[in-house]
Formats: structure tokens, C-alpha cells, sequence
């Protein structure tokens, strides 16, 4: 007892993020973890009384264990979580949640349309085309680069996924929070951009017109043919491709960010390609990082209804038994340790389950440990019995151990210049 009280206390230094009477004198009177508003609580439940915004009445669940195989044996060495554990989760995902990519042999190309000085020569500006050709048949959609030429180079970079718009050269000269551009120049990144639905349209009839149906030369997909969300990733995996072949750029260290869709995109993206030194997910919440367990705010029932392109149908059909699902959402952090993850909830977007997101990153904490790495919640999360202590941190108070990173900001859905800078001040520990 006396040596669990101590590895407690331990984890409230290491890990602000414990709130208990036992521990307040430890913490302090400022420490004070994120709840949902209450008020905003009733008002939402009146709202929307089909949706469950109430901390109560979370179903009680089980997660899978990241660490057990489909066999029922642990796994306890990174070895076995390399070759066995994490393919077998992988493959779980992709028949349960966002689908297969197809195996289809193709070639990438990327070509420079022009190029703009910028932000008074901080940085140049790239307008590209991409096409991918199989056989006699080509697919192309647009991305935007932007270099910084102001300071040493190799520099890192962030890809960004963009489910609003598309923003071209000229766009990007305008600040814009959602997509900073000058912002993340000046801290010393390189990034590019594309829309999500010049690749993939984002509406459920959008399939013929995207890469997917590109790729299927217009057969429908199977069951477990990649959905949207993957094929955003895939292209984003493709600018990388092209990032690889510029020299200012450190292709090594390259981190993949998105909002809400584009988040929950970004996260599977990297899952599928370990190229990625760190994915970030702002208000991704169902389908991305939210623990689908919990049933708070959107649900899979709903989100595979009203978007059904986004997953396969599989994932559809543990609708309202989210207990059955053979993986939950943070195996999905699981598949990107050892490399870096953060996440951002806001404390008006109860939609997207601020604490289910936070969870589910504190969740994924074994696995990170099994592979050497320190994460949030990794003193904890081992001993189920103190799981109960895992809150979120305050409001607009970034958490990161190691690996993971978190904050939730004030506000509502949307991605702001402030979480740009918390990303990003994130990503200089990692990467610079
Ligand atoms: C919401 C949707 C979420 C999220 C979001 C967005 O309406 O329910 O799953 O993806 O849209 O992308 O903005």
C-alpha cells in the first residue's frame, strides 16, 4: 500500500495530472483537472437527448489490452510487439475500422508548377501536381509546399491534412489559423498541404470520382477496401514521398497533422506509414482519438450513418454494442509508438469526448513503455486499480511526457494559432 501511495506521489511529479484529496497537497490549489462544464452539460443533453454528454452515465467497458494477442498471450518485448502485436493490430483496423489500401502496383509523380517568394523571402512557396498512374490511366490532385530559406537547413517539416479547403500559394500569404502557414515558417518548419476532397471527395457518393475509384478502375470497393480516411492518409503519405526528395527538408522528421476528420485521418496515416515521426490529431474525437467504448457525444452509430465513406462497413455494425469491437481507439496511439503523438481536445467540443480522448491516449501508455519511451500516464495506466486517478490536465495547460503530448483549449471546435504553438512547441522537443 505505503508503496503504491509512493508511486503515486511520484507519478503527480513526473505527471501533473492526478486528482485526488489524498494528493491535492501535492498538486496544489491551481492544479485542478478539466471536467465538462456542467452547465453546458444540461444544455446539451436537452439538445441532443439521443447523445450522452454525462459523465455517469458512460457505460462501464473493458478495453482490449494492446499488449494481447488475438492468442491471449501477452506480449513483453518489443520484438514480439514489432513482428506479431502490431501487424496482427494493424490488419484488426483495417478490417474493423478504415479498410485496406489496395496492393495495386502505380507510380508517383510530382510536378512543380511554380514557385513564389514569400512572407518577404522567409520562405518559397511551391504550387505542385501530383499524379499517380497505373498502366495507361493517371489521377492527379494538387498540394502546396512551402520551405523556409532563412535558417540552416535540413529542416523538419509538417504535412498537413486540410478537410476544408483548398489553400493555394496566394491563400497561404493571408493568415489563416486554421493552416498558419507564416507561423509554422517562422518556428523553423517546412510544410505542405493538400484538400482532402481534390484526393478523395469527401461526400458518401464521392467514390468514382477519387483515388479510391481510381484504383479500383471502377469496381466497387470490397467490404474491407480502404475508405476515405485512409485514402487521405495515403496522399499524404505521397507528399511525403515528395518531401523525401527535397533537400532543405529532413525527411526523417516530418509530422502529420489534421483537424477533426483531417485528425482522425492523420492518426490512421501514420499507423500506416512509420515514416511519420509524429501524427497530430486537433478535435478528431470519434473514429480517431476518442475511446469509442465510451459512447459520449458522437457515436459510432451515428458517425457511420451520417459518414458512411469515412470507415468500412464492419465498424458500422458495433453500433450501440461498442463492446464487442475488437480493438478500441487507443491501440490506434499503441500503433504509432515508439514516435511521437499529440492531442488536443476543447472545452466546448463535447462532441468529440475531450476526456475519451485524453483516455485514450493515457491508455496507449504500455505500449510506449514496453518500447523504452516515456508517455503520459505511463506510471499509472500499469496498475489497473489506480486507473480511476487519469484526468485530464487543466484547461490551456499542456501535459507532455516523452512521447505524448496533450492539451485541451478553451473554446469550441476548430483549429486555432494556439494549438499550432503547443503542437509545435511539442514538436521542437522531438525534433529539434
Ligand atoms: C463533425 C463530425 C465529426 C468530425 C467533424 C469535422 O460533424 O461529427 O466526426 O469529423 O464533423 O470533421 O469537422
Amino acid at each position: 500500500m505505503l508503496k503504491r501511495f509512493q508511486s503515486i506521489l511520484l507519478a503527480v511529479f513526473t505527471v501533473p495530472m492526478i486528482h485526488s484529496s489524498a494528493v491535492s497537497q501535492v498538486t496544489g490549489p491551481s492544479y485542478q483537472s478539466w471536467t465538462a462544464n456542467p452547465e453546458l452539460v444540461a444544455q446539451l443533453s436537452n439538445k441532443q437527448p439521443d447523445f450522452n454528454y454525462d459523465e455517469a452515465k458512460v457505460p462501464s467497458f473493458e478495453l482490449p489490452n494492446p499488449l494481447k494477442l488475438v492468442s491471449g498471450e501477452i506480449v513483453t518485448d518489443a520484438q514480439s510487439w514489432n513482428q506479431t502485436r502490431r501487424p496482427e493490430l494493424m490488419e484488426l483496423f483495417r478490417q474493423h475500422v478504415y479498410g485496406r489500401r489496395p496492393d495495386t502496383k502505380y507510380a508517383f509523380s510530382a510536378e512543380q508548377l511554380s514557385q513564389t517568394e514569400m512572407f518577404d523571402g522567409a520562405a518559397l512557396g511551391c504550387q505542385m501536381k501530383a499524379t499517380i498512374t497505373i498502366d495507361d490511366r493517371s489521377f492527379s490532385f494538387p498540394f502546396v509546399v512551402f520551405i523556409p530559406t532563412k535558417i540552416e537547413s535540413p529542416v523538419p517539416a509538417v504535412v498537413f491534412i486540410n478537410n476544408r479547403s483548398f489553400v493555394s500559394i496566394e491563400d497561404a500569404a493571408t493568415y489563416d489559423s486554421f493552416y498558419p502557414v507564416k507561423d509554422i515558417i517562422d518556428r523553423g518548419y517546412a510544410t505542405a498541404s493538400f484538400f482532402t476532397s481534390d484526393a478523395d471527395p469527401d461526400r458518401a457518393d464521392g467514390y468514382a470520382d477519387g483515388i479510391r475509384g481510381f484504383f479500383a478502375d471502377g469496381q466497387p470497393p470490397s467490404d474491407d477496401a480502404w475508405r476515405s480516411l485512409s485514402a487521405w492518409g495515403f496522399t499524404a503519405s505521397r507528399i511525403l514521398d515528395h518531401l523525401q526528395t527535397i533537400p532543405q527538408i529532413n525527411a526523417t522528421k516530418v509530422a502529420i497533422a489534421g483537424h477533426s476528420r483531417g485528425g482522425k485521418a492523420s492518426l490512421w496515416a501514420a499507423a500506416e506509414d512509420q515514416r511519420f515521426a509524429i501524427a497530430y490529431s486537433n478535435h478528431s474525437g470519434c473514429g480517431g482519438a476518442a475511446l469509442s467504448r465510451r459512447a459520449f457525444g458522437e457515436t459510432v452509430g451515428r458517425i457511420t450513418s451520417a459518414f458512411p465513406h469515412w470507415f468500412c462497413p464492419s465498424f458500422a455494425s458495433y453500433a450501440g454494442r461498442e463492446n464487442d469491437l475488437p480493438v478500441d481507439q487507443h491501440e490506434l496511439f499503441a500503433l504509432l509508438a515508439p514516435r511521437g503523438v499529440y492531442v488536443s481536445s476543447a472545452d466546448e467540443d463535447l462532441w468529440a469526448d475531450p476526456k475519451g480522448e485524453y483516455l485514450s491516449l493515457v491508455d496507449s501508455a504500455p505500449v510506449f513503455s514496453l518500447l523504452g519511451k516515456h508517455a503520459i500516464g505511463e506510471d499509472l495506466v500499469n496498475d489497473v486499480s489506480l486507473r480511476s486517478y487519469v484526468k485530464p490536465p487543466p484547461l490551456n495547460r499542456p501535459q507532455i511526457v516523452g512521447q505524448t503530448g496533450y492539451h485541451i483549449g478553451s473554446g469550441g471546435h476548430g483549429l486555432t494559432h494556439v494549438d499550432w504553438r503547443h503542437f509545435l512547441d511539442f514538436a521542437d522537443g522531438l525534433l529539434k
